[in-house]
């Protein structure tokens, strides 16, 4: 019995027929982002990395040009958009789906002119008034990130009387305002917003609340990739697990996700995640069995 997710509307074909966890390569166009940041900011770098994750598994990239690392501060939007659009539009013509990780509206429309197919807003519409009625307009999938405020000041933002409760009220509320200002609410995907306004053990609790979120009835993606509370609980002789040791427990959340009928999965390095949701896949009965 095949248990594929729910998926959005409006997705390219090669993710529209996948049944199975889709497994998403982050490319961080910034010169700060806590695990990656500097490395792939120079244009040329980035859309190489980008071939590079799709041959390493990834169904689909996501590209960003704003570090939303705890602290970080706010770049313009005509730096985010120099970072963006040409790792963008070089990707996008190769025919690889391109996810634009953006809080700014006039940012998602021209990196939806410019080939990207997904809007990705980890501010869930919050940051930016204008948002939701610039995607009901693109008519693309719509990830609404759970988000309480910026960088520099999320981790002001962290009381929650049950935090799945509020998570999910709150992730509820920004689905609404979506849909009425036009956004297409199968085009929706929903997200907790792990390491988002979050203290360690409220990512857990939350990963464990997981088929509340999936019970909802959207797509759920889900992004642990190499984020602090991986690290701290894999304590080696009292000190957090490194940023770049990671990867092995990203890929058990993949599987858990994938596992639990999770959309799709948000990673820096796609193998070990694409391995484990074929994994599961087969474990179920899809097609890899
Ligand atoms: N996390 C980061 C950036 N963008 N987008 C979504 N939808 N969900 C996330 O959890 C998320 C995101 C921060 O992580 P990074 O610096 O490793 O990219």
């Amino acid at each position: 019995m095949i248990h594929s997710p729910v998926r959005p509307d409006g997705l390219p074909l090669s993710l529209a027929r996948l049944d199975r966890c889709a497994v998403m390569g982050i490319i961080n166009v910034t010169p700060d982002s806590f695990s990656d940041g500097g490395r792939w900011l120079d244009a040329t770098t980035a859309i190489e990395h980008g071939l590079a994750l799709m041959a390493d598994g990834a169904d689909l990239v996501d590209i960003g040009g704003e570090s939303t690392r705890p602290g970080a501060q706010r770049i313009s939007q005509e730096e985010e958009l120099r970072r963006v659009l040409p790792v963008i539009s070089a990707l996008a013509q190769d025919g690889i789906p391109v996810s634009i990780d953006t809080m700014r509206a006039d940012v998602a429309a021209q990196a939806v002119e410019a080939g990207a197919c997904i809007v990705n807003d980890i501010s869930g519409g919050g940051a930016d008034p204008e948002m939701y009625r610039v995607v009901a307009g693109l008519g693309v999938p719509y990830i609404a990130m759970h988000w309480r405020g910026f960088s520099d000041q999320m981790e002001f933002l962290t009381d929650y009387d049950n935090v799945v409760t509020d998570v999910i009220d709150e992730l509820m509320s920004r689905v609404n305002a979506a849909q009425a200002a036009g956004v297409d609410p199968r085009r929706i995907v929903i997200d907790p917003g792990l390491g988002f306004a979050k203290k360690m053990h409220h990512n857990w609790e939350l990963l464990r609340a997981i088929d509340q979120l999936t019970e909802l009835g959207y797509p759920v993606l889900i992004g642990a990739a190499r984020k602090r509370f991986l690290g701290a609980a894999l304590q080696d002789h009292g000190e957090p697990r490194p940023v770049e040791q990671r990867d092995a427990a990203t890929d058990a959340v993949s599987a858990l996700s994938a596992s639990h009928g999770v959309w799709c999965v948000r990673v820096h390095t796609p193998r070990g995640s694409r391995d484990a949701v074929e994994v599961v896949n087969a474990w179920k009965g899809g097609d890899s069995s």
